[in-house]
């Protein structure tokens, strides 16, 4: 049986009772917190997120997590930012939860996620049949560039990016919900979260060209960096996802910021373990201090923009 108050970010969770702790939470604070769902996945599963809302006219964040399957620590963040916002006793986070809306989906790749726990512990993409072979990698299949570099045509490599731009179920969902909600929530922060690298990354991916905003987003990263040195003593490195880890073309964040004009765009590599261990296995003591990084970074980044 599933016990969504055990969510304690000490563990890893199932999708089944990261979701339940979505439906509990949204019940105990109805008055801020509804459960959306962006529909199904390729083998079912919801896609569910939620949204935190206190004034329709906030400017609002887009947080999403889990595309892909075995970076299990971005769900566990995901859920850690939303229980933050909603029970913080810090000022600063009180005030950031009133002045924005945040939309959050802790696993936009649910079918991957479920077959890391029962089957694969290494997957990453999701479970799309391709013959013989299965996945396309999530993060390669949007239509921005894709399939330009950093990918491939292989449906047996992990980071195939699939038939065509955009073909995946969990990609077309993605792309309706932003696009039907950036205008109308002034959605101005897209952030996704993977592992492990710890790095922070903007547009583009694709090219070594600066974005128009460059500027502002090295200047935001680097702020974030500092405050998670100053947080854990971690070095984080920040930069364009170019120049930080490796061309790749079909990103979300890319897409997001180029289509649908979100000029706040960042992916994190969150930590992983210490060397020597399989690299996405993050001992589930760092989940904790890892979200509480990342959360940091990303008020900070919040607060610089709005000074701006
Ligand atoms: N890293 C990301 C990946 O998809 C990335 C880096 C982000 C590439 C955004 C392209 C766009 O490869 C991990 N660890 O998955
Ligand atoms: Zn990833």
């Amino acid at each position: 049986s599933i016990d969504p108050s055990k969510l304690d970010w000490q563990h890893f969770f199932h999708l089944k009772t990261i979701y339940a702790w979505l439906d509990q939470t949204a019940e105990k604070y109805s008055d801020r917190l509804t459960v959306l769902d962006m529909g199904s996945s390729t083998q079912n599963n919801r896609i569910l997120g939620i949204k935190l809302a206190t004034n329709p006219n906030n400017k609002a964040i887009f947080i999403e997590a889990g595309i892909h399957a075995r970076e299990w620590i971005s769900p566990a963040t995901a859920t850690y930012i939303i229980n933050e916002l909603l029970t913080s006793q810090d000022a600063g986070v009180q005030k950031l939860a009133r002045d924005y809306n945040w939309f959050v989906f802790p696993s936009v790749n649910p079918d991957g996620y479920k077959y890391t726990f029962e089957h694969d512990r290494m997957w990453r993409k999701n479970r799309q049949l391709f013959g013989t072979s299965r996945g396309v990698d999530l993060n390669r299949n949007y239509p921005d560039h894709w399939n330009s570099t950093g990918s491939s045509s292989d449906p047996t490599r992990y980071d195939y990016a699939g038939p065509s731009a955009g073909s995946e179920v969990e990609t077309q969902r993605l792309i309706e919900f932003i696009r039907s909600h950036a205008k109308k929530e002034q959605i101005k922060t897209y952030i996704a979260l993977h592992s492990y690298s710890q790095m922070l990354m903007f547009p583009y991916g694709h090219t070594k060209d600066r974005v128009y905003n460059y500027d502002d987003l090295q200047e935001f990263g680097k702020k974030a960096t500092a405050a998670i040195k100053a947080e854990s003593g971690r070095d984080y490195v920040s930069g364009s996802l170019y120049e930080t880890i490796y061309p790749a073309g079909g990103g979300s964040m890319d897409w997001a910021h180029a289509e649908l004009e979100i000029p706040i765009a960042y992916t994190f590599e969150l930590r992983g373990p210490p060397d020597s261990q399989d690299l996405f296995i993050l001992p589930a003591v760092q989940i904790q201090p890892t979200a509480s990084e990342a959360f940091t970074a990303i008020r900070t980044i919040v607060e610089a923009a709005a000074e701006k």
